[in-house]
């Protein structure tokens, strides 16, 4: 039997998420032992506080505790992390860029996508649904001087939210590749717009989203990495306007600068978006 998307579980995406970071980690950061005893004695502190301002029970202690397993055994820490934390990490690194905003990476990328050229589709299913979309632009440096060459990596979920890769059924490299920036440093990229997207919900991160009464969507949104030599990698994140999620994004992760501004397209198949990049120097 073949498995399908419908079948998709928490479980196979965490433990897919898991497995691709710790294949991507080298040794880590060298941080030096003040700063780690800093940093973890003031989260640990943090914590503490937690504890006594709101009188925490055993009962409540346990079940943090129960939770934290069970993260770690879905694979769910780069879910949980890229989630609720990833953003503000995001906001501290890009704070100084005067390009492009950026957003965070999430916990799908994969690297080393078929590379198309400067114009070209996705690799999609034949029948693939959702509304075509016609993505072009330009990458410039901060002095408005084209890049020739850059590297434009996109992915995105399908129309019913899945992402190849982390989900059962799909081709492997559904909706994901890598443009080239041709030498005025522009790229058209066709593709489908992709549907609003529910974190796992049968899953810990799930389970925390239920007992909290809070709910799992993110709007509908393009993954991309922007690259050329000399120039900062901007990861970014492109959103559609009015999508309800824009405003309550559970990732936090929507800028305004991030909203595209789709227009219908002249042959009135589907749509047309233009977006420029610019990158900051290294
Ligand atoms: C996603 O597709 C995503 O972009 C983020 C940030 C978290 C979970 C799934
Ligand atoms: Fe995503």
């Amino acid at each position: 039997m073949t498995t399908t998307e419908s079948e998709a579980k928490a479980a196979d995406s965490g433990a897919g998420a898991t497995a691709a970071f710790l294949k991507k980690q080298g040794a880590g950061a060298d941080t030096p032992p003040e700063r780690v005893s800093q940093l973890a004695t003031e989260v640990i502190t943090a914590v503490h506080d937690v504890v006594r301002r709101h009188k925490v029970t055993y009962a409540e202690y346990d079940a943090v505790k129960s939770w934290l397993i069970n993260v770690g055994q879905d694979g769910e820490w780069p879910l949980f992390l890229d989630v609720w934390i990833e953003h503000v990490v995001e906001e501290v690194a890009n704070a100084h860029h005067q390009g492009n905003k950026g957003t965070i990476e999430g916990p799908y990328y994969v690297p080393d996508s078929p590379v198309i050229g400067a114009r070209g589709a996705l690799p999609m299913r034949e029948n693939e649904s959702g509304t075509p979309l016609v993505f072009s632009g330009q990458v410039r440096d901060l002095d408005g001087n084209a890049l020739p060459g850059a590297k434009i990596e996109i992915w995105h979920a399908d129309a019913d939210g899945f992402y190849s890769q982390y989900a059962p059924g799909l081709p492997e490299w559904n909706l994901r590749g890598t443009f080239v920036a041709d030498e005025d440093g522009r790229f058209e990229i066709t593709t489908i717009r992709p549907a609003p997207y529910q974190i796992p919900t049968d899953g810990s991160c799930g389970k925390l989203i239920a007992a909290a009464d809070w709910h799992a969507w993110r709007p509908a949104h393009l993954h991309l990495k922007v690259s050329a030599p000399g120039k900062d990698l901007l990861t970014a994140q492109l959103y559609f306007p009015g999508d309800a999620h824009n405003d309550d994004d559970i990732a936090s992760a929507v800028k305004p600068e991030l909203v595209l501004d789709p227009q219908p397209a002249a042959d009135g198949n589907g749509e047309t978006v233009v977006y420029d990049f610019v990158l900051d120097p290294e």
